[in-house]
């Protein structure tokens, strides 16, 4: 089974740390592909940055479809170019929020969100409202930390990202932490074992969600709205996504 991680943005230290979390996982005849696509933001920050991510990553499915893909992970936390990646590709898309969001309900009552910078706080509310988590999510917390603060060799990331999980689980009163961003996945078997809570990194739980997926026979409905789009032209910067 081959699954690709595409990382929608273009930093490729994230992409290889999402790629090692994902092969801890994965079974031994899964083939993980992770990628960044080859046009897009550097790291991904708002809604503005969600919406140049797209073209990216639909670009990555449509090599993947060219390329015998059979499922596919998109590891940024707000999900972006979700349903329009269903529509274009066969077998079944996962984002990294919904699910982190759908595992922490299925092992608790009531789970924080802890993200990077506050402005992304409404966007995975967004996701947790339409994903019907609303319900599970007790709070959405920021960390204040750019996304490529994560990247940064010997930056205090990890303190201050444990700091906010601590308060999660006294203030909120969380019984699991999902972590808000694909560039945290390598930091989630760590801020576990020190806090002693189950802490969520939504790039392994996707991974193993395709890969179930994909072994039942569960693909992505082709008959109502994830149906192929229809082909058309498309011009200027997105001459190339023209089919007919
Ligand atoms: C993200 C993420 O997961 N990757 C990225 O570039 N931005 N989301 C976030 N809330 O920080």
């Amino acid at each position: 089974m081959k699954i690709k991680i595409i990382n929608p943005n273009t930093t490729w230290s994230m992409t290889e740390k999402i790629g090692h979390s994902a092969r801890q996982v994965a079974a031994a005849g899964t083939e993980i592909v992770a990628v960044s696509p080859s046009m897009g933001p550097a790291s991904i920050e708002s809604y503005y940055d969600e919406a140049l991510s797209v073209p990216g990553i639909l670009d990555e499915i449509r090599l993947g479809e060219a390329d015998g893909v059979d499922g596919y992970v998109i590891a940024c936390f707000g999900d972006p170019g979700l349903y329009a990646a269903r529509e274009a590709a066969r077998g079944p898309v996962i984002g990294i929020a919904e699910a982190a969001m759908h595992a922490a309900s299925l092992i608790g009552t009531g789970f924080s969100v802890v993200t990077t910078l506050e402005r992304t706080c409404g966007i995975a509310w967004h996701l947790a409202e339409i994903y019907g988590m609303s319900r599970f999510c007790r709070k959405v917390r920021a960390c204040e930390l750019c996304v490529l603060d994560l990247e940064k060799p010997g930056s205090d990331a990890y303190r201050i990202i444990v700091d906010e999980c601590r308060r999660a689980m006294e203030e909120d009163k969380a019984d699991s932490i999902v972590l808000g961003c694909a560039g945290m996945s390598d930091l989630c078997e760590a801020i576990g074992k020190e806090l002693g809570i189950t802490v969520i990194d939504g790039v392994t739980v996707a991974v193993k969600l395709v890969e179930s997926l994909v072994q039942l026979g569960l693909r992505t409905s082709k008959r109502g709205d994830w149906a192929t789009p229809p082909s058309k032209s498309y011009t200027g910067l997105l001459e190339n996504f023209s089919r007919s």
